[in-house]
C-alpha cells in the first residue's frame, strides 16, 4: 500500500473526466487500496481516484464513526436519486480549510463494481449521500466550490494559490 498526493484546487487536473475502468483486476484492486490508505491518512470520509491524478472511475469512502467500514465503487452509476434536497456543509481534501454549503439529493441509490468486481447497489441517506454525490462529482471533474457563487470561488483560488506559492502547510 502506498499513500498517494492529493491534488489541490485549483489545479487543473481536477476538472479531467475519468474513464470507465475496463476491468477489475490487480491493478484496480491495488488503487483501492491506496485511495483507501490516502483517504484514512487525511482523515477524510471520501476520495475519488481523480483527487490523486488517475483518471479512471474510482472512488472509496468510510462514513462509519467508527472508520472500519471501507467501501470501493468502481464504475458507480446514479440508479435513482429524491426529489427532497437538502443543504448541508462540505469540505474537501484537495480544497483544504474551506467549508460551505452545498445542496444535494436527501437520498440515493448508486449502483457500482466492489473489489471483486461483483455489481452491488447502495441505498445512501445522510453523510453517505453527501459523500457519493461530492465523489461522482469528482469523477466528472467537479469540485464542490463551483456550486459556490464566482465571489466565493475566486477568493477561494486566490486564498489556495497564495497558500501554495508560499508553501503553506494545512496544519
Ligand atoms: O473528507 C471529506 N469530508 C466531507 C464532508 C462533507 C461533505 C463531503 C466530504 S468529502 C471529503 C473528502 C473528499 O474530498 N472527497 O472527495
Ligand atoms: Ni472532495
Amino acid at each position: 500500500m502506498a499513500r498517494l498526493n492529493i491534488l489541490r484546487y485549483p489545479d487543473p487536473r481536477l476538472h479531467t473526466v475519468a474513464k470507465p475502468v475496463p476491468a477489475v483486476d490487480e491493478r484496480i484492486r491495488r488503487l483501492v487500496d491506496d485511495l483507501l490508505e490516502t483517504m484514512y491518512a487525511a482523515e477524510g470520509v471520501g476520495l475519488a481516484a481523480t483527487q490523486v491524478d488517475v483518471h479512471e472511475r474510482v472512488i472509496v469512502m468510510d462514513t462509519s464513526e467508527t472508520r472500519d467500514h471501507p467501501i470501493a465503487l468502481i464504475n458507480p452509476e446514479l440508479t435513482w436519486a429524491s426529489e427532497e434536497m437538502r443543504v448541508a456543509e462540505e469540505g474537501c481534501l484537495s480544497v483544504p480549510q474551506i467549508y460551505d454549503k452545498v445542496e444535494r439529493h436527501a437520498s440515493v441509490k448508486v449502483q457500482a463494481l466492489d473489489r471483486q468486481g461483483e455489481r452491488f447497489e447502495m441505498h445512501a441517506e445522510g453523510l453517505a449521500a453527501v459523500c457519493v454525490q461530492h465523489e461522482m462529482d469528482h469523477l466528472r471533474g467537479k469540485v464542490f466550490v463551483e456550486y459556490l457563487s464566482a465571489l466565493k470561488r475566486d477568493r477561494i483560488r486566490t486564498k489556495l494559490l497564495k497558500k501554495a506559492r508560499d508553501g503553506q502547510r494545512d496544519d
